[in-house]
């Protein structure tokens, strides 16, 4: 039976990734019609993070993520039709046309508030967790941030406040190794992300976070024992983004970084590392995985249609819903 409830853990996980994955080609492809006025930072290659550590969650736990949110969004549930009107700046956006792509929010998905300011959304999630601490919710809250927040004074004082009033968050840095165009060696003296933590009394622990089934299970352990009052616990997956900092295009080509090491990374996708390794345990075949991916371009499609149909806000509209009056 166990056996049973992880496989559909890692079915539905593969089906995450790749909607996020299918999700965001199909921003690359129509950004350059200019329809779309929002940046767009891409998560293309880092998938397994947020549909591992999310398949551990409930709506009723809180997550909180920061520019590069279009997966962190999708793997919590929130409707891509919703976000799609957003990207497109559409009244029928889960902002109603005014956040872009950098702050979509879902709050019946428990998705707050998403920042793009650089590190500002940990104490915000920190605050989150207070307050579940407070209510005594068996729920907790998940942060996603690079390792370019690591960099960030608020990174540590989150550390400190969250460890001495034992909260209920889960610290998730992505570390793709680079912020914008700066690489972590250039940036932190030395590569412990997962460590720092430490001198706070937060166990830390690093994971391949191209490997959704590493990202799962860690994700499980620590959520479980959170959700038990153990108080934080920091996450660092090693993983890598393919597409440049913001936009569509890859940044090699402008000598941001070394067309060897994205091929390496694209070696190592995510999204065909679950898949062979669930044909492999007999849990999805090819024609499993077609008629999934063909499922989804539909759904896909159908967002697109309806965000390109909706209206754009009137600039009246442009005060209203500014404030959330939960
Ligand atoms: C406080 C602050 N400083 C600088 C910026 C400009 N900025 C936007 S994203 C970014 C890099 C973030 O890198 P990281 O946190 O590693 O996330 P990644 O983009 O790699 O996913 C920077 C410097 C900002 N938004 N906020």
């Amino acid at each position: 039976m166990a056996r049973q409830g992880r496989g559909r853990d890692l079915i539905q996980i593969y089906e995450t990734m790749l909607r996020i994955r299918l999700f965001e080609e199909r921003v690359i492809r129509s950004y350059p019609g200019q329809e779309m006025k929002t940046p767009v930072h891409l998560c293309v290659g880092q998938e397994a993070v947020a549909a591992g550590v999310c398949r551990n969650l409930t709506d009723k736990d809180y997550v909180f993520t920061n520019h590069r949110c279009h997966g962190h969004c999708l793997a919590k549930g929130m409707s891509m039709s919703s976000i799609l009107a957003e990207l497109y700046g559409k009244r029928t956006g889960c902002c109603k046309g005014k956040s872009g792509s950098m702050h979509l929010s879902d709050p019946d998905r428990g998705i707050l508030a998403t920042s793009a300011i650089v590190g500002g959304n940990i104490p915000v999630a920190v605050g989150a967790a207070l307050s579940l601490k407070f209510r005594k919710s068996r729920n907790i809250a998940v942060v996603f941030f690079g390792d370019g927040a690591v960099d960030e004074g608020a990174f540590y004082e989150s550390l400190n406040f969250s460890a001495l009033k034992k909260l209920p968050v889960l610290f998730v840095c992505e570390n793709n190794f680079y912020a914008t165009n700066s690489p972590q060696k250039a940036r932190q003296p030395v590569d412990n992300i997962f460590k720092r933590g430490g001198i706070f009394g937060i166990k830390g622990f690093r994971c391949d976070g191209n490997d959704a089934v590493e990202v799962f299970d860690l994700s499980k352990g620590l959520i479980e024992k959170i959700r038990k009052g153990s108080g934080p616990y920091l996450m660092e997956c090693r993983t890598y983004r393919w597409k440049g900092h913001v936009g569509p295009d890859c940044d090699f080509e402008k000598g941001c970084r070394p067309k060897y090491e994205l091929d390496g990374w694209v070696r190592k996708c995510p999204v065909k590392r679950l898949e062979d390794k669930l044909s492999r345990k007999g849990l999805l075949t090819g024609s499993g995985a077609e008629k999934m991916r063909v499922k989804i371009e539909r759904e896909i499609s159908k967002a697109e249609n309806f965000a390109k149909r909706s209206r754009f806000p009137n600039t009246g509209e442009l005060y209203e819903d500014v404030y959330w009056k939960g």
